[in-house]
């Protein structure tokens, strides 16, 4: 069946671990044209999502599926971070997202969002996009989603570090040699170089992220 969207969140979808659906705002637009835009009040250029389509969408969605956690996407919401995506895959019995398009959202539907978040410091045509890479962090985190549950603890931003290098065959590749603790077996030693290098790596391309990385435990 077709889907949009990639990978494994077809595959969870498909199989049933996650349910997405998708609302048009047009199927609730206004007159014989189904308007959902007009122009701003005060004045200036671009097209203002006005607030009836969206709230009639938001309230049909609600009645049919209860208790839905609202999150609207918008640049000047709250930045997303891994911490807000794990409380978002805690949420039941789910998400309703919010995602409007042209220059702006009619402010007033704020009001009937939970939670305002922005996927980045940069500006986006509509807000589907930024559902779609919510949905995409979202799903990964829900149970039986991925196929390694283990690989979620060590990756990237659950310890609030970047993660450390990653290598496989071949042990030589064009005179780019795999770092010999990797290949010693020593499994203590292994995990210290991780740790060390995951730190370098956060200092230097992301000294940001430092003050909230967990403190290295004591051994
Ligand atoms: C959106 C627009 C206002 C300029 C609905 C943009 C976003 N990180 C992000 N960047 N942009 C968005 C986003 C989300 C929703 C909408 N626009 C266009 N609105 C000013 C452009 C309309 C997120 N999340």
């Amino acid at each position: 069946m077709f889907a949009p969207w990639p990978g494994m969140v077809e595959r969870a979808h498909a199989a049933g671990l996650i349910r997405i659906e998708a609302h048009p705002l047009r199927a609730h637009g206004l007159g014989a044209y189904r308007q959902v835009d007009d122009t701003p009040y005060g004045g200036g250029s671009g097209m203002v999502l006005r607030p009836e389509p969206l709230f009639a969408a938001v309230e049909t969605v609600s009645a049919a599926h209860p208790g839905l956690w609202r999150v609207m996407l918008t640049p000047d919401g709250e930045p997303l971070n891994q911490s807000i995506v794990r409380g978002l895959a805690e949420r039941r019995p789910g998400l309703l997202m919010i995602a409007g398009r042209y220059e702006g959202i009619d402010d007033r539907v704020r009001t009937i969002a939970d939670q305002e978040l922005s996927i980045g410091d940069y500006v986006l045509s509509g807000g589907e996009l930024a559902a779609m890479v919510i949905i995409e962090a979202v799903a990964r985190l829900i149970p039986g989603v991925l196929g390694n549950p283990e690989s979620l603890n060590e990756e990237s931003f659950s310890q609030g570090l970047l993660e450390y290098p990653h290598f496989t065959r071949p042990e030589d590749f064009r005179g780019m040699r795999v770092p010999e603790v990797l290949l010693s077996g020593d499994h203590q030693k292994i995990r210290a170089w991780r740790e060390a290098e995951s730190r370098a790596r956060t200092a230097n391309r992301r000294p940001d992220l430092l003050p909230a990385a967990k403190p290295r435990p004591k051994p």
